[in-house]
């Protein structure tokens, strides 16, 4: 008899995880996208599929034109999963990518690497399934923790956190982190556009904006399990700070509402407002453009 993804990679515990976060919230239990955005990651993805619990509900793999066979060993490991190629370069467009194709209430993304544990996910759904719109893992506040991150990049987090804080009036405890988990129907409003890592600050100066609610849980950070990181500390570190000064001038200007006519910073793949389809092949970029 077929089984499904879930039967084959989900243990019994994992099954009662998921059932026991749905039971003990005592909500309706909305379906769940997995939005992975995966460059170079053969090695690692097995590791983070097999790991997916019960609650999640579709898997989508939005691989950056892989050199290596990243879409070929996770659809191996997970038939179900859906693979699409990204319209551009960077992780930012990746994940707005994802986003566009995913069908669940609500979406969590997840890094390719092993840094982060799909285990922790339930956690995020108990946030939204309880009336939250945006759930951001923290590695900084209590019961979290990094056991990779550099003293250069806790740094610069710390700085551009702290800035962050300070410009939106926030008590936030951590920034430029990936594992985030949303609402779908507050893609509109967080309307992103950007196409590097400075995506997962976009969301957050977006959702403080937009005055949606906010809730942080703790996260375990892993070391990358292996290969390359393809993120570069201080071209992504401006990034990142040109975003919350960009977005709070903004918000300034406009209510919180972003003002129409600002340039896409992708030039021109107005993402999360609905303007464009997703998925399509990708053409006329190349990795490094981002
Ligand atoms: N599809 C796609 N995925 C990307 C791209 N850039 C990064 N990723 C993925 O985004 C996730 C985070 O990228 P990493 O290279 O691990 O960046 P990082 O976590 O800051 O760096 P490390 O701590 O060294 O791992 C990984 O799953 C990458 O494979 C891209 O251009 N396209
Ligand atoms: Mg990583």
């Amino acid at each position: 008899m077929h089984q499904s993804w879930k039967q084959q990679h989900t243990s019994t515990a994992e099954r009662r995880c998921s059932e026991t976060v749905r039971a003990a919230v005592g909500a309706p239990g909305g379906s769940v996208s997995l939005v992975v955005p995966a460059r170079n990651e053969a090695a690692n993805i097995a590791w983070v599929l097999s790991r997916i619990p019960d609650c999640v509900d579709e898997v989508i793999l939005v691989d950056g034109e892989s050199s290596d066979d990243t879409a070929g060993r996770a659809r191996a490991c997970l038939p179900s999963l859906r693979v699409v190629p990204q319209s551009g370069p960077g992780k930012g467009n990746a994940l707005r990518t994802g986003f566009l194709n995913a069908k669940g209430d609500y979406i969590i993304m997840i890094d390719a690497d092993g840094s982060m544990s799909p285990r922790e996910i339930p956690r995020y759904v108990h946030f939204l399934e309880n009336g939250y719109d945006v759930v951001k893992g923290s590695r900084f506040t209590g019961g979290g923790g990094s056991l990779d991150i550099t003293t250069l990049r806790r740094s610069g987090n710390r700085a551009l956190l702290a800035l962050t804080n300070l410009l939106y009036q926030a008590s936030l405890t951590d920034l430029c982190y990936g594992y985030v988990g949303f609402r779908r129907d507050a893609l509109a409003r967080l309307d992103l556009r950007s196409s590097g890592f400075e995506i997962e600050t976009e969301m957050v100066c977006r959702a403080l904006l937009e005055g949606l609610r906010v809730a942080e849980v703790p996260t375990l950070e892993l070391p990358r399990r292996t290969g390359q990181s393809n993120l570069r500390t201080f071209r992504d570190g401006q990034r990142v700070l040109r975003t919350l000064l960009r977005e709070r001038a903004a918000g300034a200007s406009s209510g919180g509402a972003r003002a129409d006519g600002g340039a896409p910073v992708d030039g021109g793949a107005r993402a999360l407002g609905g303007a464009r389809a997703a998925g399509g092949a990708p053409g006329g970029w190349r990795h490094g453009d981002g």
